[in-house]
């Protein structure tokens, strides 16, 4: 077979579709920082309810922890009532005692993936963000996020970012609680401080975890990982409810402060 595919015609098309995406993406109702489970579940119920939403993911694969399970073996566990999420999304679960149920980790990072993508929302890879954009004096707001190729952060060159603008920042990033962290050290007047998570004690992390999802300051929101890293909460090991949940909740807060509607 013949083929008359011409390389500049490549080459135009993913640039041409590329560049209409992010003059479209330069304003979005939300941005997501961080494509883990949190950052995942947020995305799905937040493009569902029909906001604009973006998640910029450093690497260029989603999933986050999920992928690594626990310590690599490739499953995890969720509890009741998370696994109603992963049932809405078709993920398959084994149910090993009541209320709690074994997932494959590609299972669970492939259907999360694919469940925000069908409901509308963009997963761009191979982005950081390292910055946020804010406006105020004494109460500042935090209206955007300032992004760069990993690539270029890997490189160590100098090349100046872009800036993202969005009703809402959630900070998803996990154990580094990487955008709360930037805040903190670059406006003091937010009176900022991460701790980071305490040592592990599952429950409680869990609960406690989901219990302080939400608004930090005007404008930035925190779910998964970073809020236990905020709170200064303990960390719960390979269970992954918690990160569902609070990534669900914060779409709910978001999706009622933006929509006025619940899910
Ligand atoms: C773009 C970034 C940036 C950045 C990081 O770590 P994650 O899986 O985050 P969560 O909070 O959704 O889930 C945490 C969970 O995986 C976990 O680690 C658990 C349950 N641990 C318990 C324990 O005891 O250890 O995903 C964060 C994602 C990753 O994909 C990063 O690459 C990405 O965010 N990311 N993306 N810009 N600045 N920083």
């Amino acid at each position: 077979m013949t083929s008359l595919i011409d390389e500049a015609t490549i080459t135009r098309n993913i640039i041409e579709k590329a560049a209409k995406d992010w003059i479209d993406l330069s304003e979005v109702d939300v941005v997501i920082v961080g494509a883990g489970p949190s950052g995942l579940a947020a995305a799905y119920y937040l493009a569902k309810a029909g906001l604009k939403t973006v998640v910029f993911e450093r690497k260029l694969s989603f999933g986050g922890g999920i992928g690594g399970g626990g310590m690599l073996f490739h499953k995890l566990v969720v509890q009741s009532p998370a696994d109603s999420i992963l049932r809405e999304i078709g993920c398959k679960l084994e149910k090993v005692e009541e209320g709690l149920f074994v997932a494959d980790t590609s299972a669970m990072i492939a259907k999360l993936a694919n469940s925000a993508i069908d409901a509308g929302a963009k997963i761009i890879l191979g982005v950081t963000v390292d910055d946020v954009i804010y406006r105020g004096g004494e109460k500042p707001q935090i209206v955007g996020v300032v992004v760069q190729w990993t690539a270029v952060i890997m490189a160590g060159i100098h090349v100046d970012p872009l800036g993202v603008k969005a009703k809402a920042v959630i900070d998803c990033t996990g154990h580094d609680a990487e955008v709360l962290s930037v805040v903190s050290r670059k406006i003091p007047e937010l009176n900022l401080f991460i701790q980071g998570e305490k040592s592990m004690w599952t429950t409680e992390a869990e609960k406690l975890t989901v219990e302080n999802t939400g608004e930090v300051c005007p404008g930035l929101y925190a779910a998964g990982m970073a809020v236990a890293a905020l709170h200064n909460t303990p960390r719960m090991g390979p269970i992954f409810g918690g990160m569902l949940l609070s990534g669900k909740k914060v779409a709910e807060l978001l999706i009622e402060k933006l929509k006025g509607k619940t899910v």
